[in-house]
């Protein structure tokens, strides 16, 4: 028996549809892109102009042209943007539900607070700002330089799953209550913690400094052949992922190094932090320099190469790994070297 002919749009009319119908086609995954650093400089530093901005952040975010223009991120997860903060400048205190990462390009004059705990950023810098913690930022006005950082966030996901909230702080800055290195101190270098430290968080305001992330690399004695010495930021609270939604690591490509190509289930949000070099994409080649920042699709074929025969590359980069792996669609296939068929960017 034929479905009656008016079936179809009765259905539509119920906000139902016909799985068997069912376009297959995913929304749109992101694009291999890549942001020149070249390009943003001018922009993000011709937005100085534009007076305090507080709790809005004077930032530039990253979309992906893939995504529709100021909806999705870098990714489908995560976006990056790129603030500047003025001498003397305080960009105020606020806090929401989306997890934020600083990774310092220029600078080494301003401090964030974090849940009362007073942070210095300086350049190569990682901070990490919790869900749900209290944060603003201030330039210490010592130099006249503008300072700029790169931010990553979650808010795609937490936008995806529709858990985005944000608040304002009654005032302009929170009050620094913990002592200097509180953070720091509760870890013990990762290797101690205190017996009287409870620990209910799931993520620290960790602060991962420059000397020790990449000293870190520089002693490795292991290297893979997908991604030359890398290294995870780890959470010291569980020796698991960085943060419950980002994997945040660090690699170095040693003079001359040419990786061989793998893909992965989870995505990636590359930043060049040093050097010269390339990824190959799918076999179309993307050439990076310092403070460029690229975002690899899921699932797609990439090999790193350094551009340089006498000094190190480095790419640090972030990942939904955690997310993909807590639905149990984590996956990774190696291959060797791809042919280059085209460029991008
Ligand atoms: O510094 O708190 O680029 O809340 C976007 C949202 C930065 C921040 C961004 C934010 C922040
Ligand atoms: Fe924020």
């Amino acid at each position: 028996m034929p479905l009656d002919d008016g079936y179809y749009d009765r259905l539509e009319q119920a906000n139902a549809a016909a799985h068997w119908l069912r376009d297959f086609t995913p929304r749109p995954a992101p694009e291999p892109y890549i942001w020149h650093w070249e390009q943003m400089e001018p922009l993000i530093r011709e937005a100085a102009a534009e007076e305090a901005l507080g709790g809005e952040r004077r930032s530039l975010t990253l979309h992906n042209p893939a995504h529709k223009r100021g909806g999705g991120g870098t990714i489908c997860s995560l976006i990056a943007a790129i603030q500047l903060i003025k001498p003397g400048e305080v960009a105020t205190a606020h806090r929401h539900t989306a997890t934020a990462i600083r990774f310092i390009m220029i600078g080494s004059t301003a401090h964030t607070v974090v849940n009362g705990e007073k942070v210095q950023m300086e350049e190569g810098d990682l901070v990490l700002t919790p869900s749900w913690a209290w944060h603003d930022h201030a330039h210490s006005g010592f130099t006249n330089d503008d300072m700029i950082w790169m931010d990553v966030l979650d808010a795609p996901l937490a936008g995806y799953l529709g858990v985005q909230r944000r608040e304002m702080y009654p005032e302009d800055t929170q009050p620094v209550t913990k002592p200097d290195g509180f953070t720091a101190a509760r870890i013990g270098g990762g290797l101690m913690r205190g017996f009287t430290d409870a620990r209910p968080e799931r993520a620290l305001a960790m602060i991962y400094k420059w000397e020790d992330s990449y000293g870190a690399l520089l002693n490795a004695k292991e290297s893979s052949p997908f991604d030359g010495v890398a290294m995870e930021y780890l959470n010291p609270l569980t020796a698991g992922h960085t943060l419950p939604s980002m994997s945040l690591s660090l690699q170095r490509l040693r003079p001359g190094e040419h990786t061989r190509a793998h893909r992965h289930a989870h995505s990636v949000v590359y930043h060049a932090a040093q050097g010269d070099g390339f990824t190959i994409v799918e076999g179309r080649r993307m050439d990076w320099t310092k403070f460029d920042i690229f975002a690899l699709p899921p699932w797609t074929w990439h090999e790193h190469g350094n551009a340089s025969e006498d000094t190190d590359a480095v790419l640090f980069s972030l990942s939904d790994l955690p997310v993909v792996e807590a639905v149990g669609m984590a996956e990774e296939e190696e291959g060797e070297y791809q042919e280059v068929v085209g460029t991008i960017g």
